[in-house]
């Protein structure tokens, strides 16, 4: 048996009982679609997900990429090439593809169901195999130029990069000192250093493009004075195809890292052996806008990304949990000569898989329920129109699905997953401590926790006047209204109601300093102490609702008919929201408590004091 669990079956309660997707297949812009050739789909991922993709997770961990400094080449291990291949050879990266563009027409909400399988099963196959998605974005904001590129790339399954981050640059990519210098033939010469550039360099893919932020040269400051460059590493025939001569950019390094080895993360250098050729994105100079094309995508793979390793690293929990004896039941914990008993009869580890599994399982619908605007979205395009609500609550919910994605499925990892299976889970017999190396990340790139947090507050709810989050905290108080689960949801409904006051209370203090902060600047860091709280609360609060709506299915289902594997799968979704609601939303009104205590003393502190 391969490391990676999968949960099919979750993905396919979210997809066809909760949030009803085959409504929307076999029409509009999924014509092309039924439910059963949806579910076939997933199955034959999961296939993929749980043999060769998996195969190469640990050796490719155990025998990362070999760097040669002399040509700034890299050679993979031939473990994972073979799972590369398998997942382009099945081509699924076309599910994320629109028809125009050699795509097969799928809603989001089904193909980030298939992208969280490749994501938990072997999260460096998706990104290396992003080159697709990276052309189809030239495509759509390309010249003619570029869209000729881009069917290239998507023809001869070229790798592709984002390149933002300098040694200077992280956060703050508005810090960015690439240059860009316009030559007399309408080209651009890039020169400068990018640092930490994923999948930059490997022997997996003919030809490589980066997309690449850099300043034009008298353009202003900041993220506003950033363009977007085509910078291929080999430069290309567009008439015939063929590949020309080597672009003068080049591979100067490649970081070791605590997790995610396989996954290369590059030293980029531009022009320093010659010149590093470069094409203006649109042939205009909106290089930040046109990034967060691709960021957008990028953050809500991340989140995908570590939840999918929750579910596998609560599923392996589970099973260890259910094969190791340990201790008597606590019943008779004073008989020394009671039978041993298997590990989940102890409260303390019920009370710990529980918590996995409700995280996992909520975190998981957290995706899809997004994943439901963005379908939203697309059919909107498809009938010619703009579905504006839908966008911002995408956009609202994006760094929700990122930065607390990515924060509550770490810490699981290590406090419960890991934790459940004693001793033996630190050891690499098992993939949980891989599990934590590899998901750190998750909350580091595509914008740290603090960056989503700050999303979150001022972009996403302060400038939006709070219209996207008052349409979703109204679908929740409805909820909470509502007689949803029969009366067997009550208690649960109204401590969803009190935690979304508390959620309330924490942010109306802050959109009070916010406003203060014109006439008092100080009072803004009361602001930047709660972003982060805000951030994790609000997402706490998404995903109560979201398994107390699973709750009230599997209700619905268990006063019919089922089987007996149905009967469990529903038992569990009750008692999962049943366990949050009660163990984890009061925790929300010691967090509204702080908030409304924020002082400046800590930004008044001294340095010299930490
Ligand atoms: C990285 C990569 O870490 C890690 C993994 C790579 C894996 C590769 C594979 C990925 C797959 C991708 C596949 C391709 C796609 C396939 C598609 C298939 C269908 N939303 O607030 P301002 C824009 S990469 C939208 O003033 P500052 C907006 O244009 C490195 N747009 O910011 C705005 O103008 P306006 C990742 C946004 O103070 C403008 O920016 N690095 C948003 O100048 C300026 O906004 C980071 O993520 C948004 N949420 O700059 C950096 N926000 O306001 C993190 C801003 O007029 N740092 N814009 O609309 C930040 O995000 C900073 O907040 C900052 C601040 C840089 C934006
Ligand atoms: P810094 O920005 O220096 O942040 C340090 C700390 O300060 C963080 O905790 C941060 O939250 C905090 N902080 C910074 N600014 C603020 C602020 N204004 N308010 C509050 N807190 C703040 N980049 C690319 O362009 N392309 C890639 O493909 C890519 N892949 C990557 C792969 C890996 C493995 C890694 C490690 C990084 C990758 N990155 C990539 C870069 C990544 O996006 C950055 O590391 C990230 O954006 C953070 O920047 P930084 O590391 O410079 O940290």
């Amino acid at each position: 048996m391969g490391h990676y669990k999968s949960n099919l079956r979750d993905l396919e309660f979210n997809l066809f009982e909760v949030f009803n997707r085959q409504e929307l297949l076999g029409k509009g812009p999924y014509a092309d679609l039924d439910e059963e050739t949806a579910r076939s789909i997933l199955e034959e991922v999961n296939r993929l997900a749980t043999g060769v993709i998996a195969d190469s997770f640990e050796d490719a961990d155990r025998n990362p990429p070999v760097f040669d400094p002399e040509s700034g080449t890299v050679t993979m291990p031939e473990s994972f090439k073979k799972s590369y291949q398998a997942y382009m050879d099945a081509e699924w990266y076309r599910a994320d593809l629109v028809p125009e563009f050699g795509g097969t027409g799928a809603p989001r909400s089904l193909t980030w169901a298939i992208a969280e399988q490749i994501l938990g099963s072997n999260p460096a196959v998706f990104m290396f195999a992003s080159g697709p998605g990276f052309a189809q974005i030239l495509w759509q904001i390309g010249t003619p130029e570029q869209k000729r590129f881009a069917e290239l790339a998507l023809e001869r399954k070229w790798g592709a990069t984002m390149v933002l981050t300098e040694p200077d640059a992280g956060s703050d990519v508005g810090a960015g000192r690439t240059k860009a210098i316009q030559q007399p033939d309408g080209t651009w010469h890039i020169e400068g250093v990018k640092r930490f550039i994923t999948s930059a360099e490997h022997d997996m893919a003919e030809n490589i493009f980066h997309l690449v932020l850099a300043r034009p040269e008298g353009a202003g400051p900041g993220t506003k004075g950033l363009s977007m460059f085509l910078v291929p590493k080999y430069l290309v025939n567009l008439e015939t195809g063929e590949l020309g001569e080597r672009n003068g950019v080049y591979v100067t390094n490649v970081e070791k890292k605590m997790g995610l080895k396989v996954s290369t993360t590059c030293e980029l250098t531009f022009g320093e052996k010659h010149p590093a050729i470069g094409y203006l994105v649109g042939g205009v100079h909106e290089g930040i806008k046109q990034m967060f094309l691709i960021i957008e995508y990028a953050r809500m793979m991340v989140g995908t990304k570590a939840i999918a390793t929750l579910s596998t690293g609560y599923l392996n929990a589970l099973e260890y949990a259910k094969q190791r004896v340990q201790g008597g039941d606590m019943t008779q914990m004073a008989d020394k000569t009671a039978p041993r008993v298997t590990i989940t009869h102890h409260p303390d580890v019920r009370r710990s898989l529980m918590t996995q599994k409700a995280y996992a399982e909520g975190m998981r619908a957290l995706v899809m329920l997004t994943a439901t605007y963005q379908d939203a979205i697309q059919v909107a395009k498809h009938e010619g129109r703009e579905d504006k609500l839908a966008e911002k609550l995408n956009d609202l919910l994006l760094p929700v699905v990122k930065g607390f994605g990515s924060e509550r499925a770490y810490a699981l990892l290590g406090s419960e997953s890991l934790q459940t299976l004693g001793g033996s889970g630190f050891l690499q017999d098992y993939p949980i401590e891989q599990y934590i190396r590899d998901s750190k990340i998750d909350t580091l790139y595509e914008g740290t926790t603090a960056i989503q947090g700050m999303d979150l507050f001022f972009r996403k709810i302060l400038r939006d006047n709070g219209e996207a989050l008052r349409h979703l905290a109204g679908e929740i108080k409805a909820f909470v209204a509502s007689d949803a689960g029969n009366g067997r949801l009550k208690t649960e409904r109204a401590l969803l109601g009190k935690a979304l006051e508390d959620v309330e209370g924490i942010l109306n203090p802050m959109i009070g300093w916010a406003l203060a902060s014109t006439e008092n600047p100080k009072e803004i860091y009361k602001v930047g102490l709660n972003t982060t709280r805000l951030l994790m609360a609000l997402g706490d609060v998404i995903v109560a609702w979201l398994l107390c709506r699973q709750a009230e299915v599997a209700l619905n289902k268990l006063a019919g008919e089922v089987s007996e594997e149905d009967r469990a799968f529903y038992t569990g979704k009750v008692v999962a929201a049943q366990f949050f609601c009660a163990n984890v939303l009061p925790r929300i009104a010691a967090d509204r408590a702080a908030t409304e205590a924020t002082t400046l003393d800590l930004m008044e502190m001294p340095e010299e004091a930490f």
